[in-house]
């Protein structure tokens, strides 16, 4: 049996979707998974390590990355919320997490960034995987920042971040435009791996996303870091688009590529 490739990993987030997902599937690659979260993350599996912690707290998130090889950073709010709840968060969250990787002389962060980075472009373009931003509500603009933050943190500490703008993974696309957007979870633990595992990846920002039929995303960046999507939202096309008739053309959540987001948040 080969050797882990890492000492201690850090997930962040690991009460959530893809936290839990990863929480089983990043053992195979780690002597040691330290998981956090501010939610129960029930008791420490052989391997784990079990740190509760909430991100808008820097002293416990700089204790949280001691001794840490790289973390990936799944953590804080993944839907459109108010400000109260996003600023503390993912602002400050994510401000503390680099602040922590530099005093602790991390060297590698991945940072699950999101599609609604990007939410306002149109669902009829491609645009490539690291198009300037075009946030669709308040949670997609704090995603921006901390892609912002990454890139300030590369240029002046040499710590190196991957943001993947990760589409939508669940164990199944849901809806139309999931058929564009989807990432399986075994592609997602693909490009996890990949964007730990690349040299010199200084801030890269890719695409999650599976080799769907029709992406909007050119993900060639993503190739350049070592993902190679095995999966896609085909075998669902035919069922979805059976049962669900397709979208209002004048609705902003047909027309954006953000979906429902688009008409989330302050003023709605
Ligand atoms: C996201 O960023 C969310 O975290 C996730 O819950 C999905 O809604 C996804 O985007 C999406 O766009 O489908």
């Amino acid at each position: 049996m080969t050797s882990p490739a890492f000492h201690r990993l850090l997930l962040t987030g690991a009460a959530g979707g893809l936290g839990r997902e990863l929480r089983r599937r990043l053992p195979a690659h780690c002597e040691i998974l330290r998981v956090s979260d501010v939610a129960e993350l029930g008791g420490a599996a052989p391997g784990e390590e079990v740190v509760a912690a909430d991100l808008a707290d820097a002293d416990a998130v700089l204790a949280l990355l001691d001794g840490v090889d790289a973390v990936i950073h799944m953590g804080g709010v993944s839907t459109e919320q108010p400000w109260e709840a996003i600023l503390p968060a993912n602002i400050v969250g994510a401000y503390n997490l680099y602040e922590a990787a530099r005093k602790k002389r991390v060297r590698r962060v991945v940072f699950a960034s999101s599609n609604h980075v990007t939410g306002f472009y149109r669902q009829d373009e491609v645009i490539p995987a690291d198009a300037p931003p075009k946030p669709d509500g308040l949670y997609g603009l704090s995603k921006a920042f901390g892609e912002d933050l990454a890139q300030l943190y590369f240029d002046r500490h040499g710590i190196e971040t991957v943001s993947l703008r990760i589409g939508s993974s669940f164990a199944a696309p849901r809806d139309r435009r999931m058929l564009h957007t989807w990432m399986s979870f075994d592609d997602m633990e693909r490009l996890v791996l990949a964007a730990l595992a690349a040299k010199d990846v200084g801030h890269s920002i890719v695409c999650g996303v599976s080799a769907n039929p029709h992406v909007w995303w050119d993900n060639a960046p993503a190739a350049h870091i070592g993902y190679v999507p095995q999966d896609s939202s085909a075998p669902w096309a035919a069922e979805i688009e059976r049962g669900t008739p397709p979208g209002d053309p004048t609705d902003p959540a047909f027309i954006y590529q953000g979906g429902a987001f688009v008409r989330q948040g302050p003023g709605q």
